[in-house]
């Protein structure tokens, strides 16, 4: 039940990270999803990579929608900023938040349905106007909340429990990101931590538009035969593109990789990315490839994840309207406050 606190037991051997905290300071309240679920793994990728980012919570934004997805800030880091919002409205409210205070790192929470159904216009224009954020889609391609109807991520063919057949035709966030102008682009796996943690650290420390689909099965509504979103469709399908280490720009590379076997992409802060090839030959850097990429894994059924592309020199929004450097609520009436002159000003501009 999400009003029981956890239990706060310390284990001596908890090792504290570059911060002082453990990982019981990144923990939320006790789930109440279904055993199983695969957005309870994707909270648990999160509070691994912002604990090896040693990032302090109080630091962080977390924000989400309507769904079981969008339930889950509650489970993870209790200690940052949360704002549950309305049914597919996330985007937006993030987008404010951000643009009055650029200081937090902003992490936005959702659904297939909440993303792609009712909210993807939200979805499209965050990415596009460029806020820098880590938005993450639990990806189960059904409402789970509401007890599994077909979402807009469901592919063609796909079976409900019941038997109904999807005959629309599905949407591919990843897909849809890439031509909106995403900066970070990557698809994971709930089942699949080594992967996805790695992805979320570098999506945390990215300055732009990041985006990550990751494909989270719901055991309750569609975890069966005919679904292509249960974990045993999503295993026998998955193209892993790569393995990717994160290493922040406070941190020394310690790692040593097999000349060959490894590409270093160096960011424009000073860290890096380092990506070990498991799957086809592929250039992350390259956008329309990329699209090309998806689209030919897409018609034969396959579902590559891995790091799908990054743009070593991102920008945002806040380069792109050329806002100031100051959270609002640092500014004080001399700044946010026009006078009768400065109006007058605006006004005459505007003759
Ligand atoms: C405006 C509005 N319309 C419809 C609903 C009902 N509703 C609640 S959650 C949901 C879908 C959630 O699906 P998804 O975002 O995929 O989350 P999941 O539960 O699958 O994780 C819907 C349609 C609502 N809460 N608000
Ligand atoms: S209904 Fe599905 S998505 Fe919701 S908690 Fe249960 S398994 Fe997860
Ligand atoms: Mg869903």
């Amino acid at each position: 039940m999400t009003y029981i606190a956890k239990p706060k037991f310390h284990h001596p051997a908890l090792q504290p990270n570059a911060v002082g905290l453990t990982h019981r300071d990144y923990e939320g309240s006790i789930s109440t999803l279904c055993a199983g679920c695969g957005h309870d793994s994707i909270s648990s990728a999160i509070m691994q990579a912002c604990y090896e980012l040693a990032l302090p919570p109080h630091r962080i934004a977390k924000l989400s929608g309507i769904g079981c997805s969008s339930k889950t800030p509650t489970y993870f880091l209790g200690a940052a900023h949360g704002f549950n919002s309305v049914h597919g409205r996330m985007p937006s409210v993030l987008t404010g938040a951000n643009l009055a205070n650029r200081d937090l790192i902003y992490l936005g929470v959702s659904g297939d349905g909440d993303s792609a159904s009712i909210g993807f216009g939200q979805f499209a224009h965050s990415i596009r106007r460029g806020v820098n954020m880590t938005y993450i889609v639990a990806n189960n391609g059904v409402y789970g909340l509401t007890k599994g109807q077909f979402s807009a991520t469901a592919d063609k063919g796909a079976k409900l429990k019941k038997g109904a057949v999807n005959k629309d035709a599905p949407i591919d966030l990843c897909a849809m990101s890439l031509q909106l102008g995403a900066t970070f682009v990557a698809r994971s796996f709930s089942g699949d931590k080594d992967q996805l943690v790695p992805l979320i650290k570098a999506a945390l420390e990215h300055e732009g538009p990041s985006f990550i689909d990751v494909l989270s099965p719901c055991v309750a509504f569609n975890n069966h035969d005919g679904s292509t979103k249960s974990y045993d469709y999503v295993r026998a399908h998955n193209e892993a593109l790569n393995q990717l280490d994160f290493v922040p720009v406070r941190e020394p590379l310690t790692a040593d990789y097999p000349p060959g076997a490894t590409t270093r992409i160096k960011l424009h802060d000073g860290s890096s990315v380092t990506l070990r090839k498991i799957g086809a030959d592929y250039d992350v850097s390259d956008r329309v490839a990329a699209m090309n990429f998806l689209y030919a894994h897409d018609i034969v059924g396959q579902i590559p994840t891995g790091l799908i592309y990054v743009d070593e020199r991102p920008d945002d929004m806040h380069a792109h309207l050329g806002t100031c450097a100051t959270p609002l609520n640092q500014l004080g009436d001399a700044e946010l406050v026009p006078d009768q002159a400065a109006l007058d000003r605006i006004n005459a501009s505007l003759r």
